[in-house]
């Protein structure tokens, strides 16, 4: 095995135990760099980590984000045990570094930490079933519904204003009069879709701000492949990705899922004509995360569920064309000059798939709430 020398001496600021056997890049997401390490200790015992160089472009405290993961995976932990199960495999769990530290610093401008890796586990990253869906919605759910009674006061805003459609929108204008990438004129339709759409899509953050509805923990990056499934059973063993948990709204990690989960294609197909709301895997989603959020949430979050997703649609539609303006330097990993704009149209048209089947949602999520009383 080669190993790069500073990823080696990154790796031995950790308590790992044993000999290091494999390290092997897992390429996922567009944030972090991610491996999966493999030690072998005295006995013969193989344990396998997860390693992630946090990305310090768009997580500008590393330090907060560790906090903000160390006191929510101790919480969650509690939760199952309180429950009588045991959290092993079911929560992330951070390994400690040699100085009793969350994190090591490469001194390079690099942040790294690792995970206890999750056995007998994939992530998929289409919906298979509307099965597995419900199941991942009640995993979501779960994760609300056990940081329910979190202090909310004791987690960093990791990103501030990370879902603050409003500040969305002012930096929205800010990139489109920049035109950095000299784009802007070559995209007046998308840049009217945003504009037409800004006041209706700012209703969360208004509901927040008047108290209508509460600030709770958010996992903030609820896509499907964050939760863990068991191989050989397909159950929601554990979620995953817990950088971005912060304050927020429960509908944002409702609403992103839909966004992802419940979409016929992929977030940059470029055949918008196969880009819809899947109806069938937003009722199976709805349903598996109210069953375990209805006691949790208040009746004004639950009624407003399907908002969420629009608004959580209008959201990555908005950065997506912010950043192809921009010049692709927050979504770097694009694989053509237009692959930005490909995610932005594709969330643009599933957009105007859920207005047309607003009705829809709401009668699904009414009959769900109706079905817990
Ligand atoms: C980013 O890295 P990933 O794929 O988990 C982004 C999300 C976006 C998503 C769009 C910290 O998440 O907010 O919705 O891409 N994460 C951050 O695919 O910006
Ligand atoms: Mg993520």
């Amino acid at each position: 095995m080669t190993i790069d020398s500073k990823l080696k001496a990154v790796i031995d600021r950790f308590v790992f135990p044993g000999a290091l056997v494999e390290c092997a890049e897992i390429k996922t997401g567009h944030i972090n760099a991610t491996y999966r390490l493999r030690f072998v200790g005295a006995e013969g015992a193989q344990r396998e980590y997860v390693l992630q160089r946090i990305n310090n472009y768009v997580f500008k405290k590393p330090d907060e984000v560790m906090q903000n993961v160390r006191l929510v995976t101790e919480h969650l932990s509690r939760a199952l045990a309180a429950r009588g199960v045991d959290p092993d495999n079911r929560v992330l769990r951070v390994v400690p570094t040699v100085d009793g530290g969350a994190m090591v610093d490469d001194g390079e401008g690099g942040f790294w930490r690792a995970y206890d890796f999750i056995r007998h586990a994939v992530t998929v990253d289409r919906v298979q079933s509307a099965d597995q869906f419900r199941q991942i919605g009640a995993a979501f759910g779960d994760f609300q519904g056990m940081l329910s009674d979190f202090p909310i006061d004791r987690l960093y805003d990791t990103i501030p204003h990370f879902h603050d459609t409003r500040k969305r929108l002012s930096d929205f204008e800010r990139s489109v009069k920049g035109d950095a990438a000299g784009r802007a004129a070559s995209v007046p339709e998308e840049i009217e879709f945003i504009r037409s759409r800004g006041k209706a899509m700012c209703r969360i953050v208004e509901m927040l701000e008047s108290g209508e509805i509460p600030l709770r923990v958010t996992h903030n990056d609820t896509k499907i492949n964050n939760v863990m499934l068991d191989k050989a059973t397909g159950e929601a063993l554990c979620v995953i990705d817990l950088d971005t948990v912060m304050p927020g709204s429960a509908l944002y990690d409702f609403g992103d899922a839909i966004r992802y989960g419940a979409c016929t294609a992929a977030e940059d197909e470029t055949d918008l004509s196969r880009v819809a709301l899947d109806i069938d895997l937003f009722a199976a989603f709805a349903e598996g995360f109210i069953s375990r959020t209805a006691d949790r949430l208040t009746k004004a979050e639950l009624e407003n569920l399907p908002l969420g997703a629009m608004v959580m649609t209008y959201e990555n539609a908005l950065r997506f064309l912010a950043d192809h303006l921009d010049g692709d330097i927050y979504f770097t990993d694009v694989d053509y000059p237009e692959h930005n704009l490909s995610r932005a149209r594709c969330q643009m048209k599933l957009l105007t798939d859920m207005e047309a089947k607003r009705a829809d949602m709401d009668g699904i999520v009414a009959r769900l709430i109706e079905r817990t009383k």
